[in-house]
């Protein structure tokens, strides 16, 4: 199994852990979609990561791939049984890729010409981040679906959301207010997948 992306993007840190909770052997394949020679069109025509080659089937988008992962019947099981119970952790893990892809976007304005900066784009994202924020806030303090006793995909997609905030700076007073998340994400950082996954500047 090749996983295909750059531990700087959230969605190919989020498999790697899920990979490396489960035990699965793969092999990273450092690409980065943004440089003009990039590969990564070839496998993903979005010209996206993650993408994870598998035999013969390469799989695109982060959920897609949590997906596939999930059918391998790998332990432990990051989606339970019960597939209203994992549509709801699934959708709270959209929300956090939901907050990450708003940072990404805010990233990405903000290396544009300052003059050049939509204040509207950059005050539409930091709004999407914060609402995704209390969203998953309010879940992780309910502990249901997030922050359980057992390690699910939300938790990871979570923190590995928060972690990109962390890395790029993006809305650095998340923190404020939201006790449960903080709670969350010092956990998870004390995992070994997620130790082995830390972002290094691009
Ligand atoms: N929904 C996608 C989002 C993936 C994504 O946006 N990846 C970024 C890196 S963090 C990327 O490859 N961007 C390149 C581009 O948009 O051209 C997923 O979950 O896989």
């Amino acid at each position: 199994m090749k996983l295909i992306g750059n531990y700087t993007s959230p969605f190919v840190r989020k498999i790697s852990v899920i990979l490396l909770e489960k035990g699965i052997t793969f092999e990273f394949v450092n690409e980065s979609p943004w440089h003009a020679e990039s590969h990564v069109p070839d496998f993903n025509p979005l010209g996206k990561v993650p993408v994870l080659v598998d035999n013969d089937h390469t799989w695109y988008d982060s959920a897609i791939i949590a997906d596939y992962l999930e059918l391998q019947n790998t332990t432990p099981p990051l989606l339970p049984a019960d597939r209203l119970r994992a549509l709801k952790i699934r959708q709270l893990a959209l929300a956090a890729d939901g907050v990450a892809e708003a940072g990404l976007l805010i990233v990405r304005e903000q290396m544009r010409p300052a003059d050049q900066q939509s204040e509207e784009q950059l005050m539409r994202q930091r709004e999407k981040i914060l609402r995704g924020l209390d969203t998953l806030e309010a879940a992780a303090a309910q502990g249901e679906f997030l922050s359980s006793a057992e390690l699910n995909l939300a938790d990871i997609a979570t923190a590995c959301a928060l972690g990109y905030l962390n890395f790029r700076r993006i809305a650095p007073g998340w923190c404020v207010d939201r006790p449960a998340l903080i709670q969350l994400a010092e956990k998870m950082l004390q995992r070994d997948s997620f130790a082995r996954t830390v972002p290094s500047a691009a």
